[in-house]
C-alpha cells in the first residue's frame, strides 16, 4: 500500500454508482479504499474489483471464525482484487495465522475499537491483540484514532508494523493527533462521503496530516 498521503477512505455507501463517484473523485488523494459490509453487501463483490482497478482495496471483514473459515473468507477477498483484509484477533493465534498464510497481500488485526463500547472488552486486551499481529506476522494493526495515547501505546509493542486509525471525524477524532501519536494512517468514512465537496474534504484532510508531519519534524 502506498504512502503518499496517509488517508484511507471508508466508503460506506451501497449504491455501486456512489461509490466508483467518489473514490474517483478523491482518488488523488487517498491511498487506498476500504470496503466494509454495507458496500459488499448492497454491491456485492464486483464493485471491490472494480474499486481496485483505482486504488488498493482494503477488505473490512473483521474477519472472526475457525481457522478453515477464515481461510475461505481471505481467499474470496484476495480473489476478488482486494490488497489487504482486516481481521479479528480475539478469535486466537491459530485463527489469525490461517488469515496471514492465505494472504496475499496485507493483514491488519484489529486492537482496541474507536467506539466507546470498544473500551469494554477490545481495550483491556489491546495490547495482547497487537502481540499477536506481531507474532503471526501481520503487517500492522487498527488502533483507534479516539484515543491517540493509546496508538501511542500501541506502538510500542508492534515497533514498525503499520498502524490504521479508523475514528476520524464522524467519532470525533482528529487527522493530527494519531499521526503525532505514531499512525502510519488515519481511516476517514463518513466525514469525506457524505460531503457535498468529498475531494475538497479529503485535501483538506490531507493537509492536516501535513501538517502534524511538520510538527513532528
Ligand atoms: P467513519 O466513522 O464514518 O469515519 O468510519 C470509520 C470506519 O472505520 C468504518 O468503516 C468502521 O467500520 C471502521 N472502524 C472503526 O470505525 N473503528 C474501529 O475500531 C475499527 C474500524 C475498522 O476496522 O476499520
Amino acid at each position: 500500500m502506498k504512502k503518499n498521503n496517509r488517508l484511507i477512505l471508508a466508503l460506506d455507501v451501497t449504491s455501486p454508482e456512489e461509490a466508483l463517484r467518489i473514490a474517483g473523485e478523491v482518488s488523488e488523494y487517498v491511498d487506498a479504499i476500504k470496503v466494509n459490509y454495507p458496500l459488499a453487501l448492497s454491491c456485492g463483490m464486483q464493485t471491490v474489483s472494480d474499486l481496485a482497478k483505482i486504488q488498493d482495496v482494503i477488505c473490512d471483514f473483521k474477519v472472526a471464525d475457525i481457522p478453515n473459515t477464515n481461510r475461505l473468507i481471505v481467499e474470496q477477498v484476495f480473489g476478488n482484487g482486494a490488497s489487504c483484509v482486516i481481521v479479528q484477533g480475539f478469535v486466537g493465534e491459530d485463527s489469525v495465522r490461517a488469515c496471514v498464510d492465505a494472504a496475499k497481500g496485507d493483514v491488519f488485526v484489529v486492537t482496541e475499537m474507536s467506539h466507546p463500547g470498544g473500551q469494554v472488552f477490545t481495550g483491556p486486551i489491546a495490547d495482547k491483540l497487537a502481540q499477536l499481529a506481531v507474532d503471526v506476522g501481520a503487517s500492522g494493526i487498527i488502533a483507534p484514532a479516539t484515543r491517540p495515547e493509546r496508538v501511542a501505546e500501541l506502538r510500542k509493542f508492534v515497533g514498525d508494523l503499520l498502524i490504521l486509525t479508523p475514528g476520524v471525524g464522524a467519532q470525533g477524532g482528529t487527522p493530527a493527533a494519531p499521526i503525532q501519536a505514531g499512525a502510519d494512517y488515519i481511516i476517514v468514512g463518513r466525514s469525506i462521503y457524505t460531503s457535498p465537496t468529498p475531494k475538497e474534504t479529503a485535501k483538506k484532510i490531507v493537509e492536516e496530516i501535513q501538517s502534524a508531519q511538520g510538527y513532528l519534524g
